[in-house]
């Protein structure tokens, strides 16, 4: 995972000369870190804060001769991406099921995003999820245009024993979603994942499909799905469902299949949401919370 981008950053870090921090050996660094990230499809709104903050820092640092600048720029960077990384509002997954639980409701997610990023993949592995951590679903088969995706859904309740609620191909996505959340209510069960078709963010008409369905089922939380392999495209849907739909958080699948890191680096800064989960395999425990220090881990040289 993310190995292009770790290893070019740690080509350039074998190759620091800088000998102190004056603004032009600074700039001179820099210019080639925004290379690397650019390269690496980390955002370019991204790239130019994470070299500003580290220009920031850098300047303030009293340079000796016995300064040991690679070690110094490293620590910098690091600290620079934390805070790049670390969401202002984390989301407590089981702890907003539990809170849903004391007043009696299910948590209710919506799962949203274009085609084939993963949506239902991941609706299959946080019901997995869940059930280890004993906390019951029903899965919405809100699909209803994608020929084979109501079967797919079926398939993952089957193998998980968790029920699926599922109308025919063409009936109304809001409708399906509104008659899982009886279901939950009626039988008590604790969380409600909501299906949805993919969906391209400029299609307007899709987009306020996806509205009425949020309109109607009032989800506790709106989760945007993203393809870490889509690099800078996946920030423009990232942002337009944000302004569109609203997200309280990202999951970033194929993460596994990702060399170049960029989009977990920067869906963070752009969307200002967390991401909850990272999708790192087709199995259904293939899903890690995210945590920056994960992925700096994978990004920056260890010394
Ligand atoms: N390698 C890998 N493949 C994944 C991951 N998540 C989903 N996939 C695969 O991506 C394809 C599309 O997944 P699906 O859940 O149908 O996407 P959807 O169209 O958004 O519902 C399937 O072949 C999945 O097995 C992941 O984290 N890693
Ligand atoms: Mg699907």
């Amino acid at each position: 995972m993310f190995d292009q981008l770790r290893k070019s950053v740690s080509k350039s870090f074998k190759k620091i000369t800088i000998t102190d921090f004056s603004a032009k050996s600074i700039a001179k660094f820099n210019r080639e870190l925004k290379d690397i990230l650019i390269k690496n499809e980390v955002a370019v709104k991204t790239t130019d804060e994470i070299c500003k903050k580290l220009a920031q820092k850098l300047s303030k640092i009293e340079y000796t001769r016995f300064s040991n600048t690679r070690s110094i720029i490293l620590t910098s960077l690091r600290e620079v991406l934390l805070e790049i990384l670390t969401p202002e509002q984390p989301i407590d997954l089981i702890k907003k099921v539990k809170e849903a639980k004391k007043q009696k409701t299910p948590l209710i997610i919506a799962f949203f995003g274009v085609n084939g990023v993963g949506k239902t993949l991941s609706i299959a592995k946080i019901g997995k999820y869940l059930k280890d951590q004993g906390y019951s679903s029903v899965f919405a088969a809100g699909d209803t245009f994608r020929a084979g995706s109501i079967q797919q859904l079926q398939k993952h309740g089957e193998n998980l024993n968790i029920h699926v609620i599922a109308q025919t191909y063409g009936s109304d996505a809001a409708a399906v979603a509104y008659d899982s959340i009886n279901h939950a209510v009626s039988k008590e069960i604790d969380v409600v994942l909501i299906d949805t078709a993919g969906r391209i963010e400029t299609n307007s008409n899709l987009m306020a499909e996806l509205q009425k369905i949020c309109r109607i089922t009032e989800p506790d939380l709106k989760f945007f799905v993203g393809d870490a392999l889509t690099g800078n495209s996946l920030i423009s849907q990232a942002t337009l469902f944000n302004e569109k739909i609203g997200v309280d958080a990202s999951i970033l699948n194929k993460i596994d299949a990702d060399v170049k890191g960029g989009a977990a680096v920067s869906i963070t800064h752009i969307t200002e949401k967390p991401i909850i989960f990272l999708g790192v395999g087709q199995d259904y425990k293939d899903l890690e919370f995210f945590s920056p220090e994960m992925i700096l881990n994978n990004i920056l040289p260890s010394k």
